[in-house]
């Protein structure tokens, strides 16, 4: 019935597998640029909640040796011109924990944890209220983690200079 010529096959076959090559070209691209521009990308997609603490954002800033636990389920830190001055937390897990972040810097601050998924910008995100925290005032993060591990956290106008991490047991 259907009786095609070799050539005639070839021209059907040829440009097929051509378009193949760039859809897997282009998936690879997407791939790539995925881990990019996380923050833009994956911000309006929602995703499942995680079952597991997923891998954490590189934390841009040295993270200090010593470490500041709670004190009656409050954990007071600063936040300067461009450092956070307390950036080694712990936090229990399934409790939930007061963060007040006093900027004793002038510029604006603020204080976002990245979350169990290990994505900025995402619903799982613990932000300051207010989101932005001019130079000295305080903001304050209500963090409830239900998985322990180590999360990041970051100052959203400083990204690449203010963060820390917060551990939960
Ligand atoms: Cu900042």
């Amino acid at each position: 019935m259907l009786s095609l010529s070799p050539a005639k096959w070839m021209r059907i076959v040829v440009p097929i597998a051509a378009a193949l090559l760039l859809l897997v070209a282009a998936c690879g691209g997407d791939d790539d640029d995925g881990g990019n521009g996380n923050g833009n990308g994956d911000g309006g997609t929602a995703t499942a909640p995680a079952d597991e603490l997923q891998p954490q954002p590189v934390v841009p800033q040295d993270v200090e040796d010593e470490v500041t636990n709670p004190v009656d389920g409050v954990l007071e830190i600063s936040v300067n011109d461009l450092i956070y001055v307390v950036s080694n937390l712990t936090a229990p897990v399934d409790e939930t924990t007061t963060i007040e972040i006093t900027n004793v810097g002038t510029a604006i601050h603020n204080f976002r944890i990245a979350g169990a998924d290990g994505e900025w910008n995402t619903g799982d995100d613990s932000v300051s209220d207010p989101d932005l925290i001019l130079g000295g005032d305080t903001g304050v993060v209500e963090f409830s983690p239900t998985l322990t591990g180590t999360y990041t956290f970051r100052c959203d106008i400083h990204p690449t200079s203010e963060g820390g991490i917060i551990v939960v047991g």
